[in-house]
């Protein structure tokens, strides 16, 4: 099981749904919600420190954790070391990189920073670019 957290907006849901084939539209997530067979969490627990501990618990039912960083919007929002809190292997998640304006290269930065190693995978769940690689990776994990 994987679990996905990321700021608000930055595409889990819309993730999710793609890797399961689901061609319905992400609507907000607003609580930790089991689904698809992955851990949906809403943005706001990954940008205020009082939700945090609800993250790291959830954590323990996931084998992965997926940390997603929005190729359009590279503000800082995942805080310095945020890796370091899950008791579960975490990597990171590039995700709308068909939008205009996508920027990858600073969205990785913006993951070194938040702690993720290698691998990273890049993502669109609109072109469906990359999924590939992402759920192979997946599938050879046993997630
Ligand atoms: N261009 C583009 N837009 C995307 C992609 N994935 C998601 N979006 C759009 O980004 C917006 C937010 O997507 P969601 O999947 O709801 O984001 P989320 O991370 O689940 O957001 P919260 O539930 O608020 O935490 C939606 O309008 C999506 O249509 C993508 O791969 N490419
Ligand atoms: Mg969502």
């Amino acid at each position: 099981m994987i679990m996905l957290v990321g700021p608000v907006g930055a595409g889990k849901t819309s993730l999710i749904n793609a890797i399961n084939n689901d061609c319905n539209k992400a609507e907000k997530t607003s609580s930790i919600c089991f689904t698809n067979g992955a851990i949906d969490t809403p943005g706001e627990y990954a940008q205020m420190p009082r939700f945090y501990s609800a993250l790291a618990v959830t954590a323990t039912e996931a084998t992965l954790v997926l940390m997603v960083q929005d190729a359009t919007d590279c503000r800082i929002t995942l805080p310095p070391g945020f890796t370091a809190m899950f008791p579960r292997p975490v990597v990171g998640v590039v995700t709308k990189i068909d939008a205009p304006g996508a920027d990858q290269e600073k969205a990785k930065n913006r993951l070194l920073q938040a702690g993720i190693k290698e691998p990273f995978f890049c993502v669109s769940a609109y072109t469906r670019t990359g999924l590939a690689e992402l759920t192979e990776y997946l599938t050879r994990k046993e997630v």
